[in-house]
């Protein structure tokens, strides 16, 4: 459930192992908020009688009064929990854990490919790809031989912790490796979800206009790194490379940013580079 963008958690929430097939639901939980402000959150089916009125209204309604507050509070509350549970599973077994986030389509899966691809001989890269639906991502993630589970959110516009732990749970990554999270394709929700990662990775194309760390500042400001993709299409784009980083800068100062071509290649080795050192 996300409180800011209004998308309901009464979603289809599946994992799937593109190595064996496998398809699991994962929707394991489902938040009511009742007349007098609680929220109950509780897993069912939906072929069952409620013990409390089910229906959304009083969200809307708590959202046209203002209270959505508590309720965003509260579920962020839950998630923080779960995060900090995943920070303590990368911890212990050494993995450097980074959600990449952006709009969709700006390159994410691309540069994650070509990444393993380059790094295979070097470091161990595992995979949990999340979008609304289809497993395509983790079909092209699956191609470079790593080990790779698909989240498809249903309507759900953001990964939550608890999806990320039932990804690595399928996975059980090795001790010392990378695992990489595709978030959802969105520049908004993914900000307000911690999944226990070492750091968000904000990625921005060329094609998408240079304003978009002044628009969207709070998934900059969250982010430890910016990496700016698609630069071999500058030549083709009203793109002012300069505005964008004054721009990145000034929403987060201490922003690592990167810019390169998952294409031609070039800036990768920076960025493997800051990979390697982590
Ligand atoms: N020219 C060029 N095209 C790129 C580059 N990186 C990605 N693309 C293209 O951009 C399109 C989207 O790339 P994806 O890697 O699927 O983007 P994504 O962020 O994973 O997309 P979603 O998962 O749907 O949000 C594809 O057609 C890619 O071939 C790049 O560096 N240069
Ligand atoms: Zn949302
Ligand atoms: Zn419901
Ligand atoms: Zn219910
Ligand atoms: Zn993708």
């Amino acid at each position: 459930m996300c409180v800011t963008c209004g998308c309901s958690d009464d979603q289809n929430v599946t994992l799937t192992n593109v190595a064996t097939g496998k398809l699991k639901e994962i929707n394991g939980h489902h938040t009511h908020t009742l007349e007098d402000g609680t929220v109950i959150t509780h897993s069912h089916d939906h072929n069952h009688k409620h013990d409390h009125p089910h229906n959304h209204l009083s969200e809307i309604h708590a959202k046209m009064h203002g209270t959505t507050i508590s309720l965003e509070e509260k579920i962020l509350q839950k998630n923080d929990l779960m995060a900090a549970q995943n920070r303590g599973y990368f911890k212990g077994r050494n993995i450097l854990a980074l959600n990449l986030v952006s709009s969709p389509g700006s390159g994410k899966t691309t540069l994650l490919t070509r990444t393993i691809n380059d790094l295979k001989d070097k470091i161990i890269i595992n995979v949990i790809e999340g979008d609304q639906e289809t497993v395509n991502d983790a079909q092209k993630i699956k191609e470079t031989g790593c080990k790779v589970v698909q989240i498809n959110t249903g309507t759900g516009c953001h990964l939550e912790a608890s999806m990320v732990e039932k990804g690595y749970t399928e996975l059980n990554p090795e001790p010392n490796s990378i695992l990489m999270i595709e978030n959802v394709g969105n520049l908004v929700c993914p900000a307000l979800f911690d999944l226990g990662e070492a750091a968000k990775v904000a990625i921005l194309s060329v094609t998408e206009g240079e304003d978009k760390p002044i628009k969207y500042p709070h998934m900059f400001r969250e982010s430890k790194v910016m990496i700016l993709t698609k630069i071999d299409l500058l030549p083709y784009v009203q793109f002012d490379v300069n505005k964008c980083l004054e721009y990145a800068q000034k929403v987060n100062p201490s922003l690592t940013i990167f810019q390169v071509s998952s294409v031609t290649g070039e800036g990768l080795s920076s960025w493997y580079d800051w990979l390697e050192n982590q």
